[in-house]
């Protein structure tokens, strides 16, 4: 059976949207990165990034959510759009956008905010900025399209609704005022069962939620390594 390494962070819980949303089988395995476990040397063998999600499906290894999202979409040929180059282009330049500039932006503004050990200025404005922006184009790109490909719900609505759901972590409460398209997204992705039971398997297992030394050491290495 699949098994699927996870926590109840954004990118894993795209991946649990698809799962779920297919019905493929699949055995969900924590992986506690507040305990360090991604950094496991039988964790490394399947994502030597050190970052969940992964998967593995019979002889395939595939980390990355954005990836997973790919892999498995083509696998079952489930929520893609019509196979033409362009529909394909599309997918392929919005998957690529919220993996190289929603997803980093927003984690990198939630980490100078909330866990960098000195408040600058600079750096949470910078972060700050930048997912405001990519959120933006997001929410403009969905004033005229019901989904983020036309008509037809896919694997780029999964991967938008896994980061735009946390926006008020992202960006402060009230910041949805800015994004109303993209919260017409997220509330219609979020009320369906699918997603529902996605962001209800963390309850199957017991992860640490303490931002104690030790997760901050484990999630933060730099913290202990000068390297400039
Ligand atoms: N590009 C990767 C990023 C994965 C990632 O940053 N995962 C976070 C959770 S959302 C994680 O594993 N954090 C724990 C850590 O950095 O130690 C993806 O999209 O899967």
């Amino acid at each position: 059976m699949l098994k699927f390494y996870y926590s109840a962070a954004p990118n894993p819980t795209k991946v649990a949207l698809f799962l779920e949303e297919s019905g493929l089988a699949y055995e969900a395995i924590p992986v506690d990165t507040r305990k360090g476990d991604q950094h496991k040397p039988e964790y490394l063998a399947i994502n030597p990034n050190a970052k969940v999600p992964a998967i593995v499906d019979g002889d395939a290894v595939v980390f990355d959510s954005n990836a997973i999202l790919l892999y498995l979409a083509e696998k079952t040929g489930k929520f893609l759009p019509e196979n033409t180059p362009k529909a394909r282009g599309e997918l392929l330049s919005w998957l690529m956008f919220v993996a190289s500039g929603v997803g980093p932006y927003s984690g990198q503004a939630v980490h100078f905010r909330n866990y960098a050990p000195e408040k600058l200025p600079y750096a949470i404005n910078r972060y700050m900025f930048e997912a405001q922006r990519h959120f933006g184009i997001l929410n403009e790109r969905l004033a005229k399209r019901r989904y983020m490909l036309g008509d037809t719900y896919t694997i780029v609505d999964m991967d938008v609704w896994g980061w735009a759901r946390l926006i008020p972590n992202v960006m402060g409460e009230g910041a949805w005022d800015k994004f109303a398209n993209l919260k017409r997204l997220v509330d219609e992705v979020g009320a369906r069962p699918a997603a529902q039971r996605a962001v209800a398997l963390k309850d199957k297992h017991k992860f640490k939620t303490e931002m104690d030394s030790e997760a901050l050491h484990a999630m933060f290495p730099h913290l202990k390594e000068k390297v400039a």
